[in-house]
């Protein structure tokens, strides 16, 4: 299989200079304020271009394999990001309003220390990688993503939730000026969708601000969104500006606008059909055929156990 985006280059090539190098390379970008601009001649190695910050991470061993990768064009242009607009082409079309740089998250709730971080600070905590995963959007198409980011188990370690923390809130920012839709009400912002602890600190769950070994486009949830792929895409909120631990469950954006068809949990189930339409198949993005789906989007293996003795067709 031909992997386009990445370069032919070995991992026992990657010395840990140049991750170092394209690690305060990116920083430095957040830092300068430049959004998705690259920085000329910052590295001279041969794997890392300046439009590829991330081009030569490692790559996880938790990364899908044998799974064709989907056109970066495919992904990039063809979406949600409701707050930019209700089609599939409103966020490519619309999102370059976002201001990425300088980004700042709170982390607040039930942790030890409540506090707000500068996103470059935040991306200090761990190293990134590449993290290769199939996708399974609630509407029915599908996709396989390189990300680039760091676990989310990382950031727990820092902030501490107390014991009293059961469950994680993901706030996208919600600033009108941005994001022209915003001012209508058909969700109630801020869109907001949280998981339960567990599931956050599982090492699936990926804290994103890349792909295809480039910055996290606009459209896709630049500076920074969460990935979790055994779960619909919808529980990956975009451009996150607020981590809450909380103790109860809340209510969600989607389970607000649709308490009977769409679950807190959302794992991908093709034996639970959405009120108005079978998940037993999918389109991958740039497929003309569909594919079967698979339970918890093929990562059964891995979360599985985290809903043992649940009744799934109750918590969809
Ligand atoms: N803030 C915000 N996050 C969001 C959305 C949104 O409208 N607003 N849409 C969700 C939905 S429905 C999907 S399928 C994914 C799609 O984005 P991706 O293709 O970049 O994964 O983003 C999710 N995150
Ligand atoms: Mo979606």
């Amino acid at each position: 299989m031909l992997i386009r985006h990445r370069p032919d280059i070995l991992p026992s090539e990657i010395t840990t200079e140049t991750l170092y190098t394209q690690r305060r390379q990116f920083l430095a970008r957040f830092a300068a304020g430049l959004g998705t601009l690259a920085l000329p001649g910052l590295s001279t190695s041969a794997a890392a271009t300046s439009e590829k910050p991330f081009a030569s991470l490692q790559s996880s061993p938790l990364s899908t394999r044998d799974e064709k990768i989907t056109a970066q064009s495919n992904v990039t242009s063809y979406g949600n990001f409701y707050e930019f607009g209700p089609d599939k082409d409103s966020p490519a079309k619309n999102a370059h309003r976002l201001r990425t740089a300088p980004w700042s998250v709170t982390i607040d709730g039930e942790v030890k220390t409540p506090r707000t971080y500068a996103l470059e600070d935040i991306l200090k905590w761990a190293p990134l990688e590449e993290r290769i995963y199939r996708m399974r959007c609630v509407e029915g198409w599908s996709a396989v993503i390189p990300w680039v980011g760091i676990p989310f188990s990382e950031i727990l370690k820092r902030v501490e939730p107390t014991g009293n923390a059961k469950f994680v809130e993901f706030w996208s920012l919600a600033d009108p000026e941005q994001m022209p839709f915003v001012r209508l009400p058909f969700l109630d912002w801020p869109y907001m969708e949280a998981v339960r602890l567990d599931e956050a600190r599982h090492p699936l769950s990926l804290l994103a601000v890349g792909m295809y070994g480039e910055a996290m486009p606009k459209q896709n949830g630049a500076p920074i969104r969460i990935v979790f792929p055994w779960k619909y895409g919808f529980k990956g909120a975009k451009s996150i500006v607020r981590i809450r631990f909380v103790e109860k469950q809340p209510a969600t954006v989607w389970t607000k606008a649709g308490p009977d068809e769409y679950g807190f949990y959302s794992n991908v189930n093709p034996d639970v059909p959405h009120k108005r339409w079978s998940q037993s198949q999918e389109r991958r993005l740039g497929e003309f055929f569909k594919r079967k789906t698979l339970p918890f989007n093929g990562y059964a293996e891995q979360v599985a156990g985290m809903y043992a003795g649940m009744d799934l067709r109750k918590y969809f």
